[in-house]
């Protein structure tokens, strides 16, 4: 079942994916996606069986009379049956979620592209680097403010690699259609993974670690191109275009230079809906008459 994919794909969208957010937009999400399919369909196979046993005594061993059936215990094929099944099961389990996360954890020596993910309360940077490790050099960076949501564009059939550090608290970098997240840690530890895209589209990345009051609106938007507008994104930002130029070199222009996935949120707090029950704060004379 994991060899056909496509018919795995079939079945999955035929129930909603089983509860996972589509198909994914790498290779390495593909895998996980059939997976998940593969072991929901075992998982439904063993619960039909089952339940059809259970339907099946309650039917044919239902009470007849007050005479005591025949008392049957210790039936050593039946406990063996019962014991060696699960354990096969969840080895074959096992067996397949160990390739699909040694595939997943995977990292090339030289990946085509690498990105520096910078966390910070609560946005995030993103470093495009000639080379891998922390002394490697920035060629280009993408940042993102209050009123600007950061994008990360990115090339379709290249292995990204990506490296992950924080200013100051975890942060996880997730984007949903990659079926994938991982922590952002601060100070030494790095943390690192590899994609290869292969579904060109805008996409809203998110944080995913609880990492304080704005954490809710620490979004980021991917933006995946083929490799050759990946190129002249590159060579726009390395220019000096700022990113929304660079956006504009490669054919998106209008409100297409921004992010389309979600928007900056207000942060203001206005003293009406921040002291929502029109109590007197202290020493806010102001709103002390304006509550009365
Ligand atoms: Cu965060």
């Amino acid at each position: 079942m994991l060899l056909s994919g496509c018919s795995l794909e079939g079945v999955g969208s035929a129930f909603g994916h089983f509860g996972w957010p589509g198909k994914g937009i790498t290779l390495q999400a593909h895998k996980m996606y059939d997976l998940w399919i593969a072991s929901t369909i075992a998982a439904l196979i063993v619960g039909v069986f089952v339940w059809g046993l259970i339907f099946w005594c309650i039917i044919r061993y239902r009470k007849r009379g007050d005479e005591l059936p025949v008392q049957t215990r210790f039936n050593m094929p039946m406990e063996v049956l019962y014991t060696v099944t699960p354990v096969l099961i969840v080895a074959i389990l096992f067996y397949y979620t160990a390739i699909v996360q040694t595939d997943v954890d995977k990292l090339s020596k030289n990946p085509d592209q690498v990105v520096e993910v910078v966390a910070f309360k609560w946005n995030w940077q993103f470093n495009y680097r000639d080379g891998m490790g922390k002394d490697a050099g920035t060629v280009a960076s993408t940042v993102g403010s209050s009123d600007v949501i950061p994008i990360l564009v990115l090339p379709t059939n290249e292995k990204i690699r990506f490296e992950e550090t924080s200013k100051d608290v975890i942060h996880s970098f997730w984007v949903p259609e990659i079926l994938f997240k991982r922590d952002v840690f601060p100070g030494s530890v790095r943390n690192t993974f590899e994609i290869t895209l292969d579904k060109e589209g805008r996409y809203v990345g998110r944080c995913a670690e609880l990492c304080g009051t704005y954490h809710a609106f620490m979004n980021f938007e991917l933006v995946v191109v083929s490799p050759e507008r990946f190129d002249q994104f590159l060579a726009a930002k390395r220019d000096g275009s700022s990113t929304q130029e660079a956006m504009a070199a490669i054919g998106f222009t209008g409100d297409q230079m921004y992010a389309t996935t979600t928007e900056p949120f207000d942060t203001r707090r206005q003293k009406n809906n921040w002291n929502q029950r029109g109590a007197v704060a202290a020493g806010t004379g102001a709103a002390a008459t304006a509550g009365k």
